[in-house]
């Protein structure tokens, strides 16, 4: 399936994997206008995707090129021209792209192989979780540049890591290692180099694949809509999930081979 070109990304398939590689390694791959512009219309193109029922990829890998950086920031030089105005409608921008990858129908697993700042810290967050390599740093710098988190920043990390710790990270810009980020919970898994970041995301994505897509879908789904809510209100969503789970073609087919001990072939309806 062609999933489009673009300027400053990377989009190839891999197995079951839809790798995007963000492509400015001489600028860190910050998040220069035309990056947020291709992010923006790839994530256009896999709603449509998705929008058409079938999906080709089980999951989407986001990394950046070179061993230094998944994304350094929102591109400061760039900023320097912009108007309070044009301010907004870039972090309006992003923002958007960071609320389709929630929506997707697959997950979306950051592999971070090196500084993840500022708004590549968010893009990571906005990801359904992050892997790392060791060099891996991650931080919010916003308040060294007399800035605010402006791509998610201030609501994914308390999401994430809890209030207290993630107003000590905005408020200081303290950026933190990656064994720190992986004790704190920001990270879930750690490996040693950039290589092996991306092969350990795309095993993930292998390991899903196996599973049945209409129940990956379902939970994503639940877990970011139940996740702000009051206990009582997430479980009455769950409830309700379980039941959309019950009348699909994938339950019938997963508890069928469960009972003849056979693997189950998942229709993903
Ligand atoms: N933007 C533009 N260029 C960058 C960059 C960035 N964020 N980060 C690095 N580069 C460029 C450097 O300028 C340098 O370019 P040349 O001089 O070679 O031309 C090249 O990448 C290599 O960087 P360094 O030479 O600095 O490499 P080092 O290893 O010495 O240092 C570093 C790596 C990541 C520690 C350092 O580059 C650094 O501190 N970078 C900036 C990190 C940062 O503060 N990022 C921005 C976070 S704030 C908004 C919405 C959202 C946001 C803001 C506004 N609005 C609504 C307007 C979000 C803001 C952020 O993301």
């Amino acid at each position: 399936m062609d999933f489009g070109t673009y300027e400053t990304l990377i989009v190839e398939q891999d197995d079951a994997a839809l790798v995007v590689t963000v492509d400015r390694p001489k600028a860190l791959n910050a998040l220069a206008g035309q990056v947020i512009d291709d992010l923006w219309a790839l994530t256009e193109a896999l709603m449509r995707v998705g929008e058409q029922g079938e999906w080709p990829v089980r999951g989407v890998v986001i990394t950046g090129s070179g061993e230094k950086a998944f994304v350094a920031g929102a591109d400061i030089v760039e900023m320097q021209g912009m108007t309070p105005e044009q301010g907004e409608a870039y972090s309006r921008r992003m923002q958007e792209v960071t609320t389709r990858l929630e929506a997707l129908p697959v997950p979306v697993v950051a592999a971070v192989n090196g500084f993840a700042l500022g708004g590549g810290c968010e893009l990571a967050m906005a990801c359904d979780f992050i892997y790392a390599s060791r060099n891996a740093k991650f931080g919010q710098p916003e308040v060294n540049l007399g800035l605010v988190p402006g791509f998610g920043g201030s609501v994914r990390l308390a999401d994430r890591v809890g209030i207290g710790m993630a107003r000590e990270l905005v408020y200081t810009g303290r950026p933190i290692d990656a064994e720190e980020a992986h004790r704190i919970g920001l990270v879930n898994r750690l490996y040693d180099d950039a290589a092996g970041v991306l092969e350990g995301a795309k095993a993930t994505v292998a390991e899903m694949a196996v599973k049945s897509p209409v129940a990956i879908r379902i939970c994503k789904e639940l877990m970011n809509e139940a996740a702000p809510l009051p206990t009582s209100d997430g479980l009455d969503l769950e409830a309700k999930a379980f039941k959309v789970a019950f009348c699909t073609e994938d339950k019938a087919e997963g508890v069928r081979a469960f009972i003849a001990k056979e693997k189950p072939a998942f229709p993903g309806r």
